[in-house]
């Protein structure tokens, strides 16, 4: 068949700080490439919808699949799909992806026809299946798992075997120098384990993967590794390197094929500091810019997320990474109770830190516990809004006076870390950049302002609302932790740890409940 792969347009943070890679749809074509299918892949992350007309005119398509990771992407894949019926009535329309699996029934209705199945789960084992569904005569959608269809629902979705089974298509991508994350310039993406055990109360990651943990073999990475041209390379596991084993078997590969990159990756404080040596040894190899998910700087904030995590361990994790001498971004949660005082009480302390400070807003998204507790609440059921940079719930402050207080919070990372600033530090970088024709990272020094604006986020709130976002059914008593799950929680089978690890898993989440 004739395949169409498509990931939406970008948000917010992708307007400045990265773009990158739509990694999760690499793998999903090629599971359906080694069936023999014909796929192309278009990222409207770089491209516009202008040429995924023009490619559903001169291609036609048999089938186009949407990806759709980002609750706030929803309105936009509602519309991709009823234009691609407009213009093709008989090519079959699909959805997957993270948040497409938690509202799989919503994407059906307000598509109204237009979409003809949204797949959950993990695309690789079921892209097959559905294709060979929709070639058949019977064309029954519904038997096949992680199938949700207008007239019914598939058996429960399906994990991949083992991680090592596909390789990304990576050939599939037009324009790969447009991806990057600050310096690495340009960046490709990589995914080293899958899953997260920990279940902290904001994130999906758990709740998607049925808190789950798989690894790459360190052979199927660094032949991944060795095919891929660009200098940076992104890990997007959720947490990267939670068993020092694994960690340090990758880097003996990559030591051994003489790989040279630059790496990003995102990491919990008590792992950081658990696996100090595997740090040491991945800043030899290349490790460069490091994002920790601090999310508080109190006690009762960590309490609240359930990071399972004392302050002084964050703390105590952040002197380390700077230890490292790599760069280190951190992660904070702002909430909307916070008033005026407690804004300017974390300026302070992002002000006399030397590290990259990004602030979110406490999100409660469909597929988290907060989503039951929280969904009530809610001020707003426009998705788009849905992007941890607007506010969902009702804020203490005046609506227009939390933006003035988040974006002044934000602004300290802009005056520290982009602008001239920047430039003056990166600026041998930034030359050998511009030589070589890569100015990602040059232009992004001054977006801030044009992207991050308090009146144009309150002017978000006043638009047309043509998709809402339903609420979820009452909860009966508190929240069956089954009912969250894409994947079945498989408990520590679903785990591939060594002892040490699963006793130190096991041991942060008594913590929480001693
Ligand atoms: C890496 C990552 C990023 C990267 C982007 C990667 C990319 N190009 O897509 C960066 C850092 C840029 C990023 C940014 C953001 N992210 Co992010 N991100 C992740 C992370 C950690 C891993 C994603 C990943 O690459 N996984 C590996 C690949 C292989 O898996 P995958 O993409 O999910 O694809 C699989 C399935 O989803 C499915 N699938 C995907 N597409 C399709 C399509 C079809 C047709 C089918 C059948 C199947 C299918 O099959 C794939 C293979 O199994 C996830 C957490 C997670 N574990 O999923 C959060 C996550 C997706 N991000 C999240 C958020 C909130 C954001 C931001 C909004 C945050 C912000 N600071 O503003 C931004 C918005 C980005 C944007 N689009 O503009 C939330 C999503 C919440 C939601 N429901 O919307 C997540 C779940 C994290 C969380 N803690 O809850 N993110
Ligand atoms: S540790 Fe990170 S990925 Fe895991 S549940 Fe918590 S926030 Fe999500």
């Amino acid at each position: 068949m004739n395949v169409l792969l498509v990931h939406p347009g970008p948000l917010m943070y992708t307007k400045i700080y990265l773009r990158l890679e739509p990694l999760g749809l690499e793998l999903v074509a090629s599971a359906a490439r080694a069936l023999g299918h014909r796929v192309t892949l278009l990222d409207l992350q770089v491209e516009s919808h202008d040429h995924y007309v023009r490619l559903l005119r001169e291609q036609r398509p048999d089938v186009v699949g949407l990806s759709c990771n980002y609750l706030a992407n929803v309105p936009e894949i509602v519309d991709l799909a009823t234009l691609t019926k407009r213009l093709l009535p008989a090519c079959r329309v699909f959805v997957g992806g993270h948040s497409a699996s938690f509202v799989a029934d919503a994407l059906l209705t307000h598509a109204d026809g237009a979409i003809d199945c949204v797949l959950k789960g993990e695309g690789e084992p079921a892209i097959g299946l559905l294709l060979t569904a929709l070639a058949g005569e019977q064309n029954d959608l519904r038997l096949v798992p992680g199938a949700v269809t207008p007239a019914g629902e598939g058996p429960p979705a399906r994990m991949l075997e083992h991680l090592d089974h596909h390789q990304p298509s990576r050939d599939l991508l037009r324009h790969r120098r447009k991806y990057f994350i600050g310096v690495l310039d340009p960046c490709a993406s990589i995914e080293f384990t899958r899953g997260c055990p920990w279940d902290c109360s904001f994130c999906s990651a758990w709740t998607f993967y049925g808190r789950s943990h798989r690894v790459r073999s360190p052979e199927a990475i660094v032949d991944d590794l060795s095919r891929v041209r660009e200098p940076g390379v992104f890990i997007v596991d959720d947490v990267a390197f939670i068993q020092a084993k694994q960690g340090m078997a990758i880097g003996d590969a990559v030591a051994r094929r003489g790989i040279n990159k630059h790496y990003y990756l995102e990491k919990r404080g008590d792992v950081l500091l658990r696996n100090k040596e595997v740090f040491h040894f991945w800043k030899r190899l290349g490790l460069a810019y490091m994002f920790i998910g601090i999310e508080a700087i109190d006690e009762e904030g960590l309490a609240l997320h359930r990071k399972r995590i004392t302050l002084n361990k964050n703390f105590e994790a952040l002197d380390f990474a700077r230890s490292l001498g790599i760069t280190v971004a951190i992660n904070l949660i702002a909430d909307p109770s916070w008033d005026r005082q407690r804004f300017e009480v974390v300026r302070q302390w992002c002000l006399e830190i030397p590290e990259i400070v990004n602030v979110s807003v406490n999100t409660p998204y469909p597929g988290t516990e907060t989503w039951h507790t929280e969904a009530r609440r809610v001020t707003t059921r426009d998705y788009r809004l849905y992007d941890i940079q607007h506010a969902v719930l009702p804020t203490t402050l005046p609506l227009h006076e939390f933006y003035d207080e988040l974006v002044k919070t934000q602004q300290v990372l802009n005056t520290k870390h982009l602008g001239w600033t920047a430039l003056k530090s990166t600026a041998r970088i930034a030359a050998g950049h511009l030589l070589r024709g890569q100015t990602n990272f040059v232009k992004m020094l001054w977006k801030f302002n044009s992207v991050y604006n308090p009146k144009l986020q309150l002017a978000d709130h006043e638009r047309p609302v043509a998709y809402q976002m339903p609420l979820p059914p009452e909860p009966v008593a508190g929240i069956a932790p089954r009912l969250l799950y894409i994947h079945r929680s498989r408990g520590r089978a679903g785990r591939v740890f060594d002892d040490a690890t699963e006793q130190f898993v096991e041991a942060t989440r008594m913590s929480r409940t001693s």
